[in-house]
C-alpha cells in the first residue's frame, strides 16, 4: 500500500449511536479521500486475528468481544502524511482525553468503546487494510 495511505474503522458504538454520517463528513473535511470502504460484522476469532498484537494486554478479551459485538466500517483513506495527520483527527485513545474536536472526543462512549480506530505506522496501514480488502480492491 502506498505511504500516503492510512486504515481505519468505525467501530460497533459510533454505528449503533447513529455517527456514521457526521464521522465520515469530518473526514472528507479533513482532506481525507476514501479508497476503499465496506461494512462487516467481525467474528470473535477474527477480530482475535486483527488485534493479535495486543494478545498479552489485560483488556483484549473484552476489545475482541467488543469489536465483534456489531458491524463495523474499515475504510483505506488517502491523504498527504496520512497515518500521522489522522492520528490527529481522531485524537487520544481515551476519548476523556482527546482534543476538543477530535472524533474521539465528539463521538466516542469511553476507553474501551472509543469510536474509531486509527493506524500507527505506514506498515501496520498496509498490514491492516490488506486484512479487509483485496490488491484489486486498494487500486
Ligand atoms: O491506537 P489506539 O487505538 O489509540 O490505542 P491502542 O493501540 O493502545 O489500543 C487499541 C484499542 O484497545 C483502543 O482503541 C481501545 C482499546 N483499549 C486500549 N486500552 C484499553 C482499551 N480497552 C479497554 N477496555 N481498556 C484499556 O485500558
Amino acid at each position: 500500500m502506498p505511504t500516503n495511505r492510512t486504515f481505519t474503522m468505525i467501530k460497533p458504538d459510533a454505528i449503533l449511536d447513529g455517527f456514521t454520517g457526521p464521522i465520515i463528513q469530518q473526514i472528507e473535511e479533513a482532506g481525507f479521500k476514501i479508497v476503499a470502504m465496506k461494512k462487516v460484522h467481525l467474528s470473535a476469532a477474527d477480530a482475535g486475528k486483527f488485534y493479535e498484537v495486543h494478545k498479552e494486554r489485560p483488556f483484549y478479551g473484552e476489545l475482541c468481544e467488543y469489536m465483534s459485538s456489531n458491524p463495523i466500517i474499515p475504510m483505506v483513506l488517502e491523504k498527504e502524511n496520512a497515518v500521522e495527520d489522522f492520528r490527529v483527527l481522531i485524537g487520544a485513545t481515551d476519548p476523556a482525553k482527546a482534543a476538543e474536536g477530535t472524533i474521539r472526543k465528539r463521538f466516542a462512549r469511553s476507553l474501551g468503546s472509543n469510536a474509531i480506530h486509527g493506524s500507527d505506522s505506514d506498515e501496520n496501514a498496509a498490514i491492516e487494510g490488506a486484512f479487509f480488502f483485496t490488491a484489486t480492491e486498494l487500486k
